[in-house]
């Protein structure tokens, strides 16, 4: 008789003493290298294909690909035959430089041979759509062999991983985008400046420090600076700038200000200039509001409010603060 180990490595033979095993175990399963990536961004798939099917060679491997994923290009592959199908996407989506796509690639198909001895990758490059949300997508997989097929198309209920499938579609886990609180937020003036949509990331756990971002226009004739400001929970207030040091992101305070030229705008926002807050006496979550002041050379004081918006990704790193 066969022995017989699943996944968790258990002998199940006595289990299934009597029957007759149709294939052999499937240790391996295709899946994606990197399998988290932003929504609103290029994403480069590789699909990492481990094995045959029942010991036969791969002929043929075909991935269709979800909605969301846009401008889709499979990577040319020496001894492969590489086809497209195209297809209506369920909407028109924004691309580059004001582009909108409704149409693309909707499945590849990779013609050629792969030993089942042998290992390979499929690649292809696409757009995650900025509207895709957080959570999992699937790129279900079919591997055409020698003798027979492997169909990678199980998707787990919601609320369940892929751990007990025996064939699970390859996944993507969507990162939200770090997306301002919307749109109805609020506006504030101080003499020839507008300060649009205030917020602040919430703080995880712990964290003493919080950045807050807006949009300040300036529709005067004279330049102003933002210099300071005051937070009611936070020990100092600091105008923050991040800039590329030795190949690494860091932040650092704007020693005179940030300045805003007339007919302007500048926007205070994740991975560019923001307002830092430091020695935070409690944590900030989201849905909460907090009034603040800003501080400008010219316009002077002006009180506004922010939201808490949420924690998201992309903050800058604990280690970028080492400065503080
Ligand atoms: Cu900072």
């Amino acid at each position: 008789m066969k022995l017989f180990f699943n996944a968790a490595g258990f002998a199940s033979s006595f289990v299934l003493a009597g029957f007759v095993l149709a294939s052999s175990p499937a240790v391996a399963h295709v899946t994606l290298e990197v399998r988290e990536a932003k929504a609103g961004a290029p994403y480069k798939a590789t699909l990492r294909v481990p094995h045959g099917c029942d010991g036969t060679a791969t002929l043929k491997v075909k991935a269709q690909i979800p909605e969301g994923v846009i401008a889709v290009k499979p990577m040319p592959k020496a001894g492969w035959q590489v086809d497209t199908v195209r297809g209506a996407y369920a909407k028109t989506y924004p691309y580059y430089h004001g582009a909108k796509l409704s149409e693309g690639v909707k499945e590849i198909a990779w013609t050629g041979k792969l030993a089942d001895e042998h290992f390979d990758e499929f690649v292809f490059s696409g757009f995650l759509a900025a509207d895709l949300p957080a959570g999992r997508i699937y790129f279900q997989v079919t591997q055409e062999c020698e003798k027979g097929d492997m169909r990678w198309s199980e998707i787990p209920a919601a609320g369940r991983d892929s751990h007990a499938l025996k064939a699970p579609a390859p996944a993507l886990v969507i990162l939200a985008q770090h997306a301002a609180p919307s749109a109805a937020a609020q506006s504030f003036k101080a003499g020839a400046l507008t300060i649009e949509a205030p917020w602040i990331r919430a703080t995880p756990g712990g964290a003493r420090i919080a950045g807050g971002y807006m949009k300040i226009t300036n529709a005067g004739k004279d330049a102003d600076r933002l210099v300071g400001g005051t937070f009611p929970v936070a020990g100092r207030f600091e105008v923050h700038e991040m800039s590329m040091d030795g190949g690494v992101m860091k932040m650092r305070e704007l020693a005179k200000g940030l300045e805003i030229k007339p007919g302007e705008s500048v926007e205070l926002k994740p991975g560019g200039y923001h307002v830092m807050f430091m020695d935070l006496k409690r944590g900030l979550k989201e849905g909460e509001t907090y009034k603040g002041t800003l501080v400008f050379e010219k316009a002077g004081k002006v009180e506004i409010e922010y939201k808490i918006g949420p924690i998201g990704g992309g903050a800058p790193k604990a280690g970028g603060h080492s400065h503080h």
